[in-house]
């Protein structure tokens, strides 16, 4: 039987197939742990079913994970395989944007050619109106940038955005990711929690990510909040080929192999200064080309 990985919690992965709505609670073949392949929500599976009297424990039925069927592409944070799309969310009040976590992040999903949409939620609560240079700032960039009010329920863009495909929401915790979820399908009844008082931030209150489906047809995937996210795989002179406004100018650069950092006639740079490029996205390139360097020596 085929099916698709909804779930992974303490060895056990929940597995709904095609046909049917009975979830099978299953076990991966020890093959996958020698070859060192870990089954990720979103997989695709072929499972095995013990369908006799006595089978089920609890609510589930019982089965064995037995294939891993090719992915179409996967992640490591949130560890998730075959997604159209990731919808990262951020907050427009508390807890405060850094745009240099957001830029991070999109790399990410560059690396993983996973395509991305921003979402900037409490739109009600927005500081001022300075967050309208953020969002021309990436629209510039290509990314598709939607405003959003969870409490407002000002989400039909968003919601228009999940039909039909398989999408994840990924962000820090407190932005309201599992706010926006349940004023999307009410079904979901996701906790939520909070922003701290003191310290303005989330308190990472979804621990868990599990695959949904959408009444309006298909899947959305909430994931818990992340503070930090590490790039040290890359090459540092690779990098800025993940930044993807760059591409259209980084042939014009007088030297070949021009890192846009230091050298003279560098067309990026040129970009930047006259504002075809957000100067917000090439200093973020700046500071990783950096970090990335300096890892190196190591
Ligand atoms: N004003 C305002 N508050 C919101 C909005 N969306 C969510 N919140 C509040 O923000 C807080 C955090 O929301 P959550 O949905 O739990 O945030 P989350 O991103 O799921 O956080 P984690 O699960 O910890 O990663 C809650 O108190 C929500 O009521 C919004 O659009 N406007
Ligand atoms: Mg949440
Ligand atoms: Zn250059």
């Amino acid at each position: 039987m085929e099916g698709k990985i909804i779930k992974g919690i303490a060895g056990f992965f929940y597995v709904s197939p095609n046909a049917g709505d009975q979830i099978y609670e299953c076990k991966a073949r020890g093959k996958f742990r020698n070859e060192k392949q870990t089954p990720l929500i979103g997989d695709i599976v072929k499972i095995s079913t013990t369908n006799y009297e006595g089978s089920t424990k609890g609510d589930f039925l019982q089965g064995t994970i037995e294939e891993i069927l090719p992915r179409q592409n996967q992640l490591l944070r949130p560890a998730v395989a075959n997604v159209d799309q990731g919808i990262i969310v951020f907050s427009l009040s508390y807890p405060v944007m850094h745009l240099d976590l957001l830029d991070r992040f999109l790399v990410i999903m560059e690396l993983s050619n996973i395509d991305s949409v921003i979402v900037l939620n409490k739109l009600d609560e927005a500081f001022g109106d300075k967050y309208k240079e953020i969002v021309n700032g990436y629209r510039l960039s290509g990314y598709k940038v939607i405003c959003t009010s969870a409490t407002d329920g000002d989400i039909d863009e968003i919601k228009a955005l999940l039909k039909d495909k398989t999408s994840f929401f990924a962000g820090p915790s407190g932005v309201g990711k599992s706010t926006l979820l349940n004023a999307i399908c009410p079904d979901f009844k996701l906790e939520t929690g909070a922003v701290s008082q003191k310290i303005k931030r989330g308190k990472h209150t979804t621990r868990h990510t599990e695959l949904l489906t959408l009444s309006f047809g298909g899947y959305v995937l909430d994931t818990p909040g992340f503070t930090s996210l590490k790039m040290d795989t890359i090459e540092p002179d690779l990098l800025q080929d993940y930044f993807i406004e760059f591409n259209q100018y980084k042939d014009k650069c007088k030297f070949n192999g021009c890192t846009h950092t230091h050298e003279p006639d560098c067309a990026v740079k040129l970009a930047v200064e006259n504002g075809s490029i957000y100067k917000s996205r090439y200093q973020s390139y700046l500071n990783y080309f950096e970090e990335l360097k300096n890892n190196k020596k190591w």
